[in-house]
């Protein structure tokens, strides 16, 4: 059975809308991130990153992780081609060429624009944005947004998803990582069909379903 590691209100939301659109089991390890438990080493604390027995399955305390009967991975991205490729269908790569795409496209994700995104999600938990430094940092971070988004709307000109023309594992993680800023429509403004790739990735029935669970948790 597929053990997935992390809380919905964290990056393990993607292998859980993942979970939906492709309908495999799976049991939910609820593990929490440390900043969010006060004292994460008390004896009382719920499974968080920073418990000994998470550390033995992702030294680096970070969700999500997976126990797939054995196999161990991290790295959310990574995860998500492989269970995609385990389980097959439209989401997952036809061929070695597709493959070849569909990593680019998550390699860019993870370090052109998630590195920039998820700073506004993080300012928006600590309420960073209310003060006028807050406003400017978030100005500077909408300027370094601008070159990703403007090759993503660039490359939504010829197809209205990323890869193979149809929604597969590699829309899924990058609508999670532009979703950090969707809360800020100004850092999306100029980018019209980034917005629209947005608003159709979301509006699937297993994104749905799975921001329906991360509202219960
Ligand atoms: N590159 C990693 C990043 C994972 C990551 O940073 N996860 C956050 C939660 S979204 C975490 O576990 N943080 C630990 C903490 O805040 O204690 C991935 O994509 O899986």
């Amino acid at each position: 059975m597929l053990t997935i590691y992390g809380v919905y209100k964290s990056r393990a939301s993607r292998l859980y809308w993942l979970a939906e659109e492709l309908g495999f089991a799976f049991r939910k390890e609820p593990v929490i991130q440390a900043r969010k438990v006060a004292n994460p080493l008390a004896a009382d604390a719920p499974l968080n990153t920073k418990t000994p027995s998470f550390l033995a399955v992702n030294p680096m305390g970070q969700v999500p992780a997976i126990d797939d009967g054995g196999l161990v991975l991290t790295e959310s991205l990574a995860i998500l081609l492989y269970l995609a490729k385990k389980h097959g269908g439209p989401l997952a790569p036809n061929d070695l060429a597709e493959e070849g795409r569909m990593l680019q496209w998550l390699f860019w994700g993870a370090t052109a624009v998630e590195t920039v995104t998820v700073l506004v999600t993080q300012g928006d938990e600590k309420g960073e944005w209310k003060t006028e430094a807050g406003r400017a940092k978030l100005a500077v971070i909408g300027e370094a947004l601008k070159q990703p988004f403007g090759v993503f709307e660039a490359h939504l000109s010829t197809s209205d998803y990323t890869v193979g023309d149809r929604f597969t594992v590699v829309d899924l993680g990058l609508a999670e990582i532009v979703r950090y800023v969707q809360g800020h429509p100004e850092l999306l403004q100029g980018f019209p069909r980034v917005t629209a790739w947005l608003e159709r990735c979301q509006s699937r029935p297993a994104f749905k379903a799975m921001w329906e669970k991360r509202d219960a948790e």
